[in-house]
């Protein structure tokens, strides 16, 4: 990632080499629903992360390298042009903040919804509602929304357990299945946002590469046609 031209700043494709492509992923389940897309791209990972220490890995493709990164700095490398694009939950990207890239393509995967969640029948506190969160942003703006003034405790993981422990009155995070809101006697009260993750292209990249960004971007959009139709008939009509 170093020794290239030195990094052109804000917007401008830096560290990201001047004709390959370079693709932000984090590991863990974005990393494993992208692959089959990337599959359909003819692009295939030379290493796994989930196995191997390296934070660059090579391709198949010569001039295609993936890093892996922190699911909440992918927008920051692809916005600064360390990565000519990446893939991000829209709940990393609304607290993000959208104007500094491209979102071109809902990709479908690592689906959930973002709600506001507590403990079943709590009557609502005198003052102030206190959430805690890891999502301060999105939580100021559904709040604000509202019309209502509620205090904002920044967590950084283990939210759920902030209304155990009377840190706060209700939650704003993530839920997929409920289990883990269930396991610790909590339910979801608001619905927020529904959350999938998308492909996000650096504005250089957009315009310095664009035959190749584009012609990737069509790849993506036809692998997610595809595994929707196919989901779509395993459901049957
Ligand atoms: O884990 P790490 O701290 O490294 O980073 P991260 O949590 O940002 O990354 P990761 O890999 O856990 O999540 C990456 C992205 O996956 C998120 O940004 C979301 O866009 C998406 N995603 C989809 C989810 C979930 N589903 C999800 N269920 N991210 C997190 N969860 C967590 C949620 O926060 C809660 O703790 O799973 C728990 C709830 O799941 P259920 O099934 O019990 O409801
Ligand atoms: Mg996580």
């Amino acid at each position: 990632m170093s020794g290239g031209p030195t990094n052109s700043g804000h917007g401008m494709a830096g560290a990201a080499a001047p004709t390959g492509l370079t693709i932000a992923l984090s590991k863990g389940r974005i990393f494993r629903e992208t692959l089959p897309l990337l599959a359909h791209a003819e692009i295939l990972p030379a290493d796994d992360p989930e196995t191997s220490r390296k934070l660059v890995l090579d391709t198949n493709l010569p001039d295609v390298k993936l890093v892996v990164i922190r699911a909440a700095d992918v927008p920051t490398f692809v916005e600064y042009g360390a990565a000519d694009m990446g893939v991000a939950g829209k709940d990393v990207l609304m607290e993000h903040g959208g104007d500094g890239l491209y979102e071109p393509l809902d990709l479908g995967i690592a689906r959930c919804r973002m709600m506001v969640a507590g403990p079943p029948c709590s009557a609502p506190p005198g003052g102030r509602l206190r959430i805690a969160t890891k999502y301060v942003e999105t939580t100021r703006c559904h709040y604000a929304a509202h019309g209502q003034q509620v205090e904002i405790i920044k967590l950084y993981g283990s939210m759920e357990l902030a209304p155990l422990v009377g840190l706060a009155d209700r939650i704003v995070d993530l839920v997929d299945t409920g289990n883990t809101l269930r396991a610790n006697g909590l339910k979801p009260l608001e619905h927020i946002a529904d959350i999938s993750s998308r492909l996000v292209v650096n504005k250089a990249s957009m315009k310095m590469k664009h035959a190749r960004v584009k012609q990737l971007i069509d790849l993506l959009a036809e692998a997610v046609q595809r595994s929707a139709a196919a989901k779509a008939a395993e459901k049957g009509p």
